[in-house]
């Protein structure tokens, strides 16, 4: 029954992973096994299929619809704090910049290894950013550019939450951004993509 439910998330079937869950808790087994073998279980084989180039962009977006849904369907079962997040990121494209494509894609990998994500959209100033910080207090900031234009935002954004907020980690993404930026601007990690996003969010959690 797992493996049914491990499948489907898999292959983006989501009423079949709706079935595989319905007939799992027939069955007998366990909201928390559901979560952590069938759905997360799929998503982590998602990032490692993502990472040697066997699944793309609209499979991996149809992958964690499926096991959203999925989620839905078994997180209310799960009693009080039984489901605990892994951590808490805020999220966004920085000042001046439309682009959420990617920045949605790192979200929905985020969201779907049991991270909580608050995500501010595009064009998120500094102001933006340092508010949902003090808002929500989460261990990790993340920043997305996809222009050149909009590195220097995301500097500026970076050098603000390292100043008033050290304890933070920040993580950076986007085509035009690199180990070697994230560097200089003093970001807590870069990552390539959003499988990459996920393990590197869970390194910067240690
Ligand atoms: Co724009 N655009 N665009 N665009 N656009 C680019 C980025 C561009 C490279 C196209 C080109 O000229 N070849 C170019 C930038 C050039 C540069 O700066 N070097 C460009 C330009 C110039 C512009 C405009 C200025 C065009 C104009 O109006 N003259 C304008 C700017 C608007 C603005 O932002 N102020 C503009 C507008 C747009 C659209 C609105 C039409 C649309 C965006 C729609 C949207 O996002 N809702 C758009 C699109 C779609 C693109 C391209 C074609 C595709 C971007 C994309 O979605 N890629 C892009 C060209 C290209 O990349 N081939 C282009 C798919 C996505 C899954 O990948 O976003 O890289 P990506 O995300 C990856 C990784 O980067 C990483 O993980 C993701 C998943 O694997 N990642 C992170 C991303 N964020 C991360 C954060 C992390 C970690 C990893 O941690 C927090």
């Amino acid at each position: 029954m797992i493996q049914e439910i491990f499948d489907g998330v898999l292959t983006g079937d989501t009423d079949g992973v709706r079935d595989s869950i319905r007939k799992a808790l027939d069955g007998g087994l366990g909201a928390a096994e559901i979560i952590s073998r069938g759905l997360t279980g799929a998503m982590d084989e998602v990032g490692a299929r993502m990472k040697a180039g066997e699944m793309y962009v609209p499979e991996v977006l149809i992958a964690a619809e499926a096991m959203k849904e999925g989620l839905a369907l078994v997180k209310p079962l799960l009693e009080g704090s039984a489901f605990e997040a892994v951590g808490k990121v805020v999220i966004g494209t920085v000042a001046g910049d439309l682009h959420d494509i990617g920045k949605n894609l790192v979200v929905m990998l985020l969201e779907s290894s049991g991270f909580e994500v608050i995500d501010l959209g595009v064009d998120a100033s500094t102001e933006t950013f340092m508010e949902a910080v003090k808002k929500y207090q989460p261990q990790i900031v993340g920043l997305s550019a996809l222009l050149t234009t909009t590195m220097p935002s995301m500097e500026e954004t970076v050098r603000a939450i390292k100043e008033h907020n050290p304890q933070i980690k920040t993580m950076i993404g986007g085509a035009p951004v690199s180990q070697e930026f994230a560097a200089g601007i003093g970001a807590g990690g870069y990552a390539p993509d959003g499988a990459s996003a996920v393990d590197l969010a869970k390194r910067l959690l240690n």
